[in-house]
Order: structure tokens, then C-alpha cells, then sequence
């Protein structure tokens, strides 16, 4: 029911830098350098961080994420559907940016499926992608708390056309009247895609 999240700290950088020189020097000495074919999807419980410190050229990427860029100043594509079970990486483009889902726990108006997790996340130099992986099915809409008029996204998660779902309602009396607009034109294209 709830994504998983990644986060890339300071250390497993900081780790992974090191298994590189690592990598490096076995180089020099001849050897094959052995395994290390980076399975490691990254789309794990969050403890992965230990295991695949060690493979080097790898990141924590999901090989087959579906990938939104964030750049100044969009999420690009605006819109996509996905099947439940989908990863999602927003990957950073330029700027300073969040992926902030419209939801209670973020004080914003509930925009997400119910009983689906508040994703507050950085997207910047320091922290440069975010995953999550949507299982419920529905309309996900989320912003940018940096740039909360221009960037509003929306997730589609096929399985779910109930028109009075939270990511299909006007937008609430706290919107700028830019990014309500924004809001009702993806309510649009969301009922477009879902057919009703
Ligand atoms: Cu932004």
C-alpha cells in the first residue's frame, strides 16, 4: 500500500566513493574484478544502502523506474499513467526542488488515495533523485514547495475511476489562482486518460 522510499545520506556517498577507488585499484592489479553486476535495484526496504555499497558503478537507481525530470521549472512529463506496483524517479534536472504530495500530513489539501504516505522529498545538487513505488491505484497530485504556482504534477495509477476520488476534486479555496488552474486542467487530462 505504501511506496518505498530511497534516500541517498551522506554516508552510503560517502561509501560508495570509496568502493570506487576500491574498484579502481583492483583495476591496476589485473584482477576481473569479479561479480559485482549491481542487481541492486535501489527499490528496496531502505537497508540496501549496505549491501550494494560495494558494486561501485552502480547506483541505487531502479533499472526500469519510470523517470520524471525535474528542471527548472517542471516536472517533465506533467503527467504520466502507470500500473499499479510502478516505480516512479524523479531525477534532478536544475534547481532547487521538492515532490511534496498534496496531503493532510503536509498541510495541504488531500490530493492522493487515502492511507497513502505524506512523500516530502528534496530534489536538488545534494539529493538528486527520489523514488517511490505506487501500488495504490488513483489520481497522485503533488507540487513543488520551492516553486508551488508553476510545479504540479500528477501520477496516474490505472485501476481506479471513481470520479470523486481525492486527485479528481476542485482544488481547495488555499490555491493561487495559477496553480488552481493548473490543478483543474490536470483534473482534465487525468478524466481524459481514465475515460471518465
Ligand atoms: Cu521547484
Amino acid at each position: 500500500m505504501t511506496g518505498n522510499r530511497v534516500r541517498r545520506s551522506r554516508r552510503q556517498i560517502l561509501a560508495g566513493a570509496g568502493a570506487m577507488l576500491l574498484a579502481g585499484l583492483a583495476g591496476c592489479s589485473g584482477g576481473d574484478g569479479g561479480g559485482g553486476n549491481g542487481n541492486g535495484n535501489g527499490n528496496g526496504d531502505g537497508s540496501n544502502g549496505e549491501e550494494n555499497g560495494d558494486d561501485g558503478m552502480e547506483d541505487d537507481r531502479t533499472e526500469d523506474a519510470e523517470e520524471i525530470n525535474v528542471e527548472a521549472n517542471d516536472f517533465n512529463p506533467q503527467i504520466i499513467e502507470i500500473e499499479p506496483g510502478t516505480t516512479v524517479r524523479w531525477e534532478h534536472r536544475g534547481g532547487t526542488h521538492t515532490v511534496t504530495f498534496y496531503h493532510e500530513d503536509n498541510e495541504r489539501q488531500q490530493r492522493v488515495p487515502e492511507g497513502v504516505e505524506a512523500v516530502d522529498e528534496d530534489i536538488n545538487p545534494g539529493s538528486e533523485f527520489y523514488e517511490f513505488t505506487f501500488e495504490e491505484p488513483g489520481v497522485y497530485d503533488y507540487f513543488c514547495q520551492e516553486h508551488p504556482e508553476q510545479m504540479i504534477g500528477s501520477i496516474i495509477v490505472a485501476g481506479n475511476d471513481d470520479p470523486d476520488q481525492p486527485g479528481l476534486q476542485e482544488p481547495g479555496e488555499e490555491f493561487e489562482p495559477f496553480a488552481a488552474q493548473e490543478i483543474r486542467s490536470l483534473n482534465d487530462e487525468a478524466r481524459n486518460i481514465l475515460g471518465i
